[in-house]
């Protein structure tokens, strides 16, 4: 299971939807990307928006929005059903004011 480190950068305003696409940060060499299922935490404050139960896979991407213009950090996480390893990444979206 390989999960990109870095990221990219994303920069919008608190009206911008912005889509999370975990497919150009995840692969693994045995299950495809509709196999690996991903959480994550928007926010970067610790509680998962979209947690293991609520079923994401690697092949679905989500949105989210920011009302405070801030750099936001989003925590994607990634497992396979035959590691215990979690992949991780971290993306960053900077909110600026209209
Ligand atoms: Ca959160």
């Amino acid at each position: 299971m390989t999960v990109a480190g870095v990221l990219a950068h994303h920069e919008g305003t608190p009206t911008t939807l912005f889509e999370f696409d975990p497919s150009v940060l995840t692969w693994d060499p045995i299950e495809t990307r509709d196999q690996i299922e991903v959480r994550w935490d928007l926010n970067g404050d610790g509680i998962w928006e979209f947690d293991w139960l609520d079923g994401q896979t690697a092949a679905q991407s989500v949105t989210w929005s920011y009302a405070e213009p801030a750099i936001h950090r989003a925590i994607l996480e990634a497992r396979s059903s035959y590691s215990e390893l979690n992949g991780r990444a971290e993306v960053f979206v900077e909110v600026v004011s209209p």
